[in-house]
């Protein structure tokens, strides 16, 4: 054997309640669950020696019990291959080993064959058929998993499997799990799998390659790269070769669109429905001025978008400029002018209490107000 073949993962976050998804949680937490289907696809495809999973494979340490049995699933398949093919897990942070964990459970009764947990008593596993040393946390180093890790000469291949940060100066300082650069030029592993962060990252020192796989799939609203897993393979006595594969079909999409450079929100529908996509999640930002006959309802939006796309979120940080509101035309004593009365007053409290946000709800509020009160459609 000239070469060791793995496919590494990490933060699949399966049994995430995906609450932040609305309408579309069960369809997220489906997402999570084909995306490790698809890493498992990844090492039957390329043959790998063995699945590295750098943690969080679960989101909590007691997993629903369905959850748990399509993992278990998909696990057999990697044993059942030919030839096998090993999996190490390590526990990240939302699934870690403690009395009554799922992996506490799967230890206690014996896990498949072929599949190691690493853990703090057992944090070595000598893969034989690839001559390969796989090293968790190295014992009595806690917060520093990787100081004191060194490679054993006599196996072929050496990999160190962390879930923590590395420390980037003025980025990251600090972590319940630090690993600082000369953390990983020092460990001089062929490979250091790297977990917690969900966006692929390469972290690699000098001839030590340490690469952040990223999520299989978009776990959060908010993350925008696309899931995917590493194959990587490792000659003997050589430098890691990596490739990033897809794994997820979600795809996020921010967007800042202002306002003034449409005729009303019923052309900001337009122009976004032409990007519908079942897959894509989008993050809209609205800003710019309204003009006093111009009401945006981003609550009107979302729901008009809901249905063309997996995922839809407005954030509404248009302003109605106040100076542009011609009193003259609202009257106090009809129930419009008392309307901007009371909202531009609650406007200017806000702001002198320094409540930004409240200022911007009560912004809202009267612009879609006053478009209510003079018999407009809000939604235009
Ligand atoms: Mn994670």
């Amino acid at each position: 054997m000239n070469e060791l073949r793995l496919v590494h993962t990490a933060d699949v976050h399966l049994g995430h309640s995906s609450r932040a998804f609305g309408a579309a949680a069960a369809e997220h937490r489906r997402c999570l669950q084909e995306a490790f289907g698809r890493c498992i696809d990844l090492c039957l495809e390329r043959q790998a020696h063995v699945l590295i999973v750098a943690g969080d494979l679960f989101d909590s340490p007691h997993p629903p019990e369905s959850t748990v049995s399509v993992v278990q699933a998909q696990l057999s398949r990697l044993s059942q291959a030919q030839p096998p093919i090993s999996c190490i897990i390590l526990p990240g942070t939302h699934d870690l080993l403690k009395s009554g964990s799922i992996y506490d459970r799967w230890l206690a009764a014996g896990l498949g064959p072929r599949i190691d947990v690493l853990t703090a008593e057992q944090p070595l596993v000598h893969l034989a058929d690839c001559d390969t040393m796989v090293w968790g946390p190295a014992p009595g180093q806690s917060g520093r998993p990787l100081v004191g890790l060194r490679p054993d000469p006599e196996a072929r291949f050496n990999i160190a499997v962390v879930h923590g940060s590395v420390q980037i100066p003025g980025v990251v300082e600090d972590d319940e799990a630090l690993i600082t650069q000369q953390d990983i030029a020092d460990s001089q592993m062929d490979y250091v799998a790297l977990g917690h962060w969900h966006s692929f990252s390469d972290q690699s020192q000098g001839p030590v390659t340490a690469l952040y796989c990223g999520s299989p799939e978009i776990v959060a609203l908010d993350q925008a790269s696309r899931g995917t897993a590493l194959v990587v393979t490792i000659p003997t006595g050589g430098k890691a070769n990596w490739e990033q594969v897809p794994t997820g079909r979600l795809k996020y999409n921010k967007q800042e669109l202002n306002v003034a450079d449409f005729a009303g929100q019923g052309e900001i529908l337009a122009a976004l429905l032409e990007e519908a996509d079942p897959n894509k999640i989008v993050d809209i930002h609205l800003t710019g001025l309204v003009t006093p006959g111009q009401a945006i309802d981003s609550d009107e939006l979302e729901i008009a978008l809901a249905d063309s796309f997996f995922r839809v979120r407005v954030t509404n940080d248009t302003h109605l400029p106040l100076e542009q509101l011609d009193e003259s035309e609202y009257p106090p004593q009809l129930v419009a002018g008392r309307f901007v009365q009371l909202m531009k007053q609650r406007i200017e409290d806000a702001k002198q209490r320094d409540e930004g946000a409240v200022a911007q709800i009560a912004q809202q509020a009267l612009q879609v107000g006053l478009a209510l009160l003079e018999g407009r459609e809000v939604l235009g």
